[in-house]
């Protein structure tokens, strides 16, 4: 709804209010002059935006019995909005919460009224007058000197945002004292309640704890919420969101929206558990991705009337790491950096690292499928290295070598490769924890080294290795 809208709105609002109740002469006998209601400023449309209608004549009670005589004193009342200090919202336009309805009392005579009693009465717009209205506490004025002034404080207390109307008048209860008239006795007052909420991530975690994962993955975000402000009421063109971002390791997207719900938006709430689906696009960058939830990303809550204040809390991440499930990564934790001195060891199994450093047994594993396991054997980069195609590896549940019989990337002859030989392992007998972990591996390498032929038996991994 536009501005104009919303003006042409409380227009239709106002006319409907001065010619549907309580400008109308039927209005209660005896107070034709309850129409004080006054809109000081434009104030916008409650939330929501149905504007209620306002009590209709015949459901505004005679609250005045005092009979009347032309030598009385009389009395005359307004009836204001009042803050919880107590002091006259002028502008009709008040925070929820502890407020009064002040009926503002004058002896218009010069002759002293003995003890009286106001009565007020709150109607709340957001049950349209089809409720029963709230019947305030009454206040007794103990009596009132000619020409004096009193106004009479009558709490009550509201929680929602929308309009209200209080109808009150003076010289209520039984046995009143006798006026000149009754007519000015009464008076009402329409006032806008407005909400201030404040919408608070409180957690986020990933459902499972796993915060590595391979992209391409769906995770399951949770998040709890709360609101420490004011009660919130989602209209129908308010529909505010939580959306679940995700950044660092693609452009920031929105990877899921939830609409948020009353039980979020009340005031007090917290702990209001929802969750989010959130895939890693399989194109995702390895690394760190961030996972963020935004309470109100289209900043609903900042439209008027009602308003958050505190933004700063409304936002809260979870870091992920991200990897490529298909990438090779060495499985052993051993390095030509922290294994500096192996090299030709004759008959032996060594550490597999020539005079040079190169590694010459490997072993890779893929993060993202736990029973993956390639073997490879040799130096592509020397065309003077064979190796031999039969491999083993040491199973972790037997202790027993299994023979791995290995490919050849060039020549084979009499089970020897000229070039690199290499196995992605998949012998049922080598379980899922020595795949990503394998603790011996054995492979042999042979090469001419001075004239003559000299063969390396390599292991890696195992024995502290
Ligand atoms: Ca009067
Ligand atoms: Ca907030």
């Amino acid at each position: 709804m536009s501005l104009y809208q919303q003006k042409e709105a409380v227009g239709i609002f106002l006319i409907a209010f001065f010619i549907g109740g309580l400008f109308l002469p039927e209005y209660v006998s005896g107070c034709t002059d309850v129409a004080v209601v006054e809109f000081a400023v434009d104030v916008p449309l409650a939330d929501p935006v149905t504007v209620p209608p306002p009590p209709s004549s015949s459901d505004l009670p005679r609250l005045v019995t005092a009979g009347t005589s032309g030598s009385a004193p009389n009395l005359s009342a307004t009836v204001v909005i009042e803050k919880s200090n107590k002091d006259e919202d002028t502008n009709q336009y008040v925070r929820v919460g502890d407020l009064y309805c002040g009926i503002k009392t004058t002896n218009t005579t010069s002759a002293s009224i003995s003890s009286f009693s106001n009565k007020c009465i709150l109607y709340d717009g957001l049950k349209a007058g089809n409720d029963s209205p709230v019947i305030l506490s009454s206040k007794t004025v103990s009596g009132l000197s000619g020409g004096a002034k009193t106004t009479t404080h009558h709490s009550f207390n509201v929680k929602n945002p929308s309009y209200y109307t209080l109808y009150g008048c003076a010289n209520t209860g039984t046995n009143p004292p006798k006026e000149t008239k009754t007519s000015d006795n009464c008076g009402a007052r329409t006032f806008q309640a407005y909400g201030i909420p404040d919408v608070r991530v409180q957690s986020v975690a990933i459902q499972g704890g796993g915060t590595s994962l391979p992209a391409g993955a769906t995770v399951t975000v949770v998040t709890d919420l709360a609101n420490d402000g004011d009660n919130f009421i989602a209209g129908k063109n308010r529909k505010m969101t939580v959306s679940a971002e995700l950044s660092g390791c693609v452009p920031v997207r929105t990877a899921d929206v939830i609409e948020m719900s009353d039980d979020i938006l009340s005031s007090g709430a917290s702990g209001k558990t929802k969750t989010f689906t959130v895939t890693i696009p399989p194109v995702a960058t390895p690394g760190t991705c961030t996972v963020t939830i935004v309470a109100d990303p289209k900043e609903e809550l900042l439209q008027s009337p009602n308003k958050e204040a505190n933004r700063g809390n409304n936002r809260m991440a979870i870091a992920l790491r991200v990897f490529d499930p298909n990438a090779l990564v060495p499985c052993n934790a051993i390095t030509s950096e922290n294994w500096v001195s192996g090299g030709w060891s004759g008959l032996g199994y060594a550490p597999p690292f020539d005079g040079n450093g190169k590694q010459l047994l490997n072993a890779f594993c893929k993060e993202g499928d736990p029973n993956f396991l390639r073997i490879t054997v040799g130096d592509s980069d020397n065309p003077m290295m064979i190796s031999y195609l039969t491999g083993y590896v040491k199973s972790k549940t037997t202790g027993g070598f299994l023979p791995q019989a290995l490919s050849c990337s060039g020549a084979v002859n009499q089970g020897w490769c000229q070039g690199v030989s290499s196995i992605d392992v998949s012998d049922t007998a080598i379980n899922t924890t020595t795949k990503t972990n394998p603790t011996e591996i054995y492979g042999t390498t042979c090469e001419v080294v001075n004239g003559a032929w000299q063969c390396s038996g390599w292991r890696l991994g195992g024995g502290g290795l």
